[in-house]
């Protein structure tokens, strides 16, 4: 039943000969050679100035939404570009299916359930509250305490690493890691060790355009004129100009509130897609690219291209259109892959990764390694030469060995929970190696696809492979109870 489901979700999206365009597009390159650059070893950085960092993250940004990871449509000159310059990721993860856990993975490299992120934050203000709650009783939480849910100062995140480490740190765009914004009842950007921070709680309101709920640095930024993703791009390039010291190194992280709802778009990009029903999402996808480009002209412009590591990559996959009244823009692509934005299928979490580094990166090429969001943190830790917090279990790993062709080495298999998935009854998600098996919250159920050949997950072969599945069953009970203890119990069952 839930292959057909797939089916309609694939075909929804993409006919047969734009899915066949897509795979050959992604796969080709993985038969001509993986990741292996010829790159210098690592121990040769030591003693070099530390690099630069820009992280920019899209929201809801899908899998299959980029002219280079194969959309038909969809113009994205500066990603492609972009990419031709470095290494595209075909196996890029978010930490979650949706947009908060996902961002707390990326800012502390651990599974957002052992932070106490397990859905995304309502604002403070909200009123609807108190009737969100998940509808099988097992999990069923009173929703008011969804606005207790924050990153707790306790955790530490990879701007503080950095700060402790010399870099001047800035944040600009969506947060969505607190429910209390720009308040003292939770800690805010700064307190999370970014030393600039223009941002807002979740979504640009109204929209992304003239949005009014931007905060700088604790102050209410006002009514701003333009597009988000151009004012946040704007706004990093004035931190470069007129914050950063210019002396020791810096981070910076971008992240667009595009193409997330609700999608507003300047008419000069609807324009490229005139006639289409889906021009201001597409046209959306292609000003973010625009705006991106921009700040990637703004590195060559201070000479900084050389000495800095950009990754660009996105929380979750698409929205699905129509899920929601307001949705009614979302015409975003998972590609060939099973599901959307909230399933643990990859539709839910693989997304694009691209990631520039001259003279570590072999331009142009494409790595099909698995990287996370959670990999984040120790991958900048391993580059700034900083440590990571060895009091806590860190799940994400330094994906530097990709760059050398090798391997990455990971403690934890990587591990996906969100009680609240559309693709139910699992809820669950581990990948170890080729494998990855899917499970219920109970641990009854269970499915298990070797993606590297069925990226579309159309195989169950949970019933072929039993000592297989078996040993990942073992494997992946053990870590799931071990990170269910850990997650705070800031929630209150209503029953
Ligand atoms: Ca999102």
């Amino acid at each position: 039943m839930t292959v057909t489901t797939s089916k309609v979700i694939v075909m929804n999206k993409m006919n047969r000969r734009e899915f066949l365009k897509f795979a050959g597009a992604v796969a080709a390159p993985i038969a001509l050679g993986g990741c292996g650059q010829g790159l210098e070893k690592l121990s040769d950085r030591r003693g070099r100035a530390a690099p630069n960092f820009v992280i920019a993250l899209c929201d809801d940004l899908g899998y299959g939404d980029l002219a280079c990871y194969g959309h038909p449509h969809i113009k994205t000159p500066s990603l492609d570009r972009f990419a031709k310059e470095g290494v595209k990721l075909t196996d890029c993860y978010a930490a979650a299916p949706v947009c908060s856990p996902s961002r707390a993975g990326m800012l502390t490299g651990r599974t957002p359930h052992r932070c106490g992120i397990y859905d995304w934050i309502p604002h403070s203000a909200s009123r609807n509250e108190t009737c969100r709650t998940y509808d099988f009783p097992e999990r069923r939480w009173i929703a008011h305490s969804w606005k207790q849910m924050h990153l707790r100062q306790q955790e530490i995140t990879v701007a503080e690493l950095l700060k402790q480490a010399g870099y001047t740190t800035c944040h600009v765009g969506k947060w969505h890691c607190n429910s209390y914004f720009n308040s003292p009842q939770q800690p805010q950007p700064d307190a999370h060790g970014f030393d600039y921070w223009f941002s807002t709680q979740n979504n640009a309101h109204p929209s992304h355009k003239n949005p009014v709920n931007f905060v700088r640095n604790g102050r209410e930024a006002g009514r701003i004129e333009g597009y988000s993703s151009e004012i946040i791009v704007d706004e990093a390039m004035d931190w470069l100009d007129n914050h950063w010291d210019r002396v020791g190194p810096f981070c910076i992280f971008v992240w667009f509130h595009s193409p997330h709802e609700p999608v507003a778009t300047e008419k000069r990009f609807m324009d490229m897609y005139s006639g289409k029903k889906e021009a201001v999402y597409y046209g959306n996808v292609t000003q973010t690219d625009h705006a991106f480009g921009r700040l990637m002209d703004k590195l060559d412009d201070m000479k900084l291209r050389d000495s800095t590591f950009v990754m660009f990559t996105s929380d979750n996959g698409p929205e699905t259109l129509n899920r929601y009244r307001g949705a009614e823009r979302s015409y975003g692509s998972p590609g060939p892959l099973r599901g959307m934005k909230l399933h643990m299928y990859e539709g839910g979490i693989r997304v694009p990764g691209i990631i520039r580094w001259p003279g570590r990166v072999k331009p142009g090429s494409v790595c099909n390694e698995p990287v996370s969001g959670t990999d984040i943190l120790p991958t900048l830790c391993s580059m700034a030469g900083v440590k990571v917090p060895t009091d806590r279990p860190i799940d994400g790993a330094s994906v530097l060995p990709i760059f050398q062709g090798k391997t990455v080495v990971r403690k934890v298999p990587l591990y996906w929970r969100y009680d609240g998935a559309l693709s139910r009854p699992f809820t669950v998600a581990m990948r170890d190696g080729n494998w990855k098996i899917l499970a219920d919250g109970e641990m009854t159920k269970f499915e298990l696809y070797n993606i590297r050949f069925d990226i579309g997950e159309t195989h169950n072969l949970a019933s072929r492979h039993p000592n297989l599945l078996k040993k990942m069953k073992e494997k992946l009970i053990v870590l799931h109870a071990e990170i269910d203890a850990e997650g705070p119990k800031w929630r209150q069952q209503i029953f």
